[in-house]
C-alpha cells in the first residue's frame, strides 16, 4: 500500500498540473498503512445452528455500537458463497439503517484468502472456535487452523487453553505464520458463540433468551478484541 505524494504545494498547481508531474517536480513515495480491518464469519449460524434472523439483528446492533469507537477501521462480515443467507439478511438490514457502508459491509470469499483471492486487505480475522480452541472439526475453524499451520496452535496455547461461550481471545501471529506472510493477517481472534446443536457441547436447547445474550457478548468481546489491536 503506497501513496504517491507530490512535493509541489497543492495551492500552486491547477488540477491538470496535479496529475501531470513536471520535470522539476519531486515525487516522494511514502508507505501508507492500510485501514485496520476485521473480517469475521457469522458466529454460531452453521454448525451451531443459531437462528439466522436473530443472529443478523445482533450482528448489526453490535457492529453499529462499535463503529464510532473504531475510528476509520472497518468491519467486514464474510461468508463463502453468494447464496449466503446470513450475508443477504445483514446486507438488507444494513441498507435500511444509517450504517456507513464503507466501514461495515459484507464480502464473499474464503476468510483465509481474502487478500490473495479477493483483493480485500484484512489485518485481523475472527474464528468461530470450539471451547477447547482445537484445530480441525469443520467450518471456518478447520479452514483457519489449516491455513495458519502449527504456528496458530502454538500461539493460541500461549494465550488460552479453553474458551467460555460469549468470550473471545486475541492471538497475535508469529512472523513465520503462513497467514501473515501470504495474507497480511497479524491477529486471529477466536470467538466461542452459543450452541443450539444437540450434538455439540453446551447445547442451549433453543433457549434464545440465553442464546441471544451470549451471541451479543460474543460479538462485543470480538469487537473489543479488535479495538485492542487498533489502539
Ligand atoms: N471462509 C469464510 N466463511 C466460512 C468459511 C471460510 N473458509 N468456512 C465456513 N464459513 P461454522 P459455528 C462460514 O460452522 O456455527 C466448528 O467445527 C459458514 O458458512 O464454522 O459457530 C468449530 O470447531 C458460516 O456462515 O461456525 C465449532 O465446534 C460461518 O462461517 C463449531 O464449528 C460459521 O460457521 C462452531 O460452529
Amino acid at each position: 500500500f503506497f501513496k504517491k505524494v507530490s512535493a509541489v504545494p497543492a495551492a500552486s498547481s491547477s488540477s491538470t498540473e496535479a496529475t501531470t508531474p513536471k520535470a522539476n517536480e519531486k515525487i516522494e513515495i511514502v508507505r501508507v498503512s492500510p485501514v485496520p480491518t476485521l473480517a469475521f464469519p457469522s458466529i454460531s449460524t452453521a454448525d451451531f445452528q443459531f437462528d439466522l434472523d436473530k443472529a443478523s439483528d445482533i450482528i448489526l446492533e453490535t457492529a453499529e455500537a462499535f463503529l464510532p469507537k473504531l475510528g476509520p477501521a472497518r468491519l467486514v462480515l464474510v461468508d463463502l458463497s453468494h447464496g449466503s443467507k446470513i450475508l443477504s439478511l445483514v446486507k438488507a438490514k444494513a441498507s435500511r439503517k444509517n450504517i456507513d457502508s464503507g466501514r461495515f459491509f459484507t464480502f464473499v470469499g474464503d476468510i483465509t484468502k481474502l487478500h490473495s483471492q479477493g483483493g480485500l486487505h484484512c489485518n485481523v480475522i475472527a474464528n468461530a472456535a470450539n471451547w477447547r480452541l482445537k484445530s480441525g472439526g469443520g467450518g471456518v475453524n478447520a479452514a483457519i487452523f489449516k491455513a495458519a499451520g502449527s504456528d496458530l496452535e502454538a500461539a493460541t496455547r500461549a494465550r488460552a487453553n479453553t474458551l467460555l461461550p460469549g468470550k473471545a481471545v486475541v492471538v497475535p501471529l508469529p512472523s513465520t505464520c503462513p497467514l501473515l506472510n501470504a495474507e497480511g493477517i497479524t491477529h486471529v481472534i477466536h470467538v466461542l458463540g452459543p450452541n443450539m446443536n444437540p450434538n455439540r457441547p453446551d447445547c442451549l436447547n433453543n433457549d434464545y433468551t440465553k442464546g441471544c445474550k451470549i451471541l451479543r457478548e460474543a460479538y462485543t468481546s470480538l469487537f473489543e478484541g479488535f479495538l485492542s489491536t487498533v489502539q
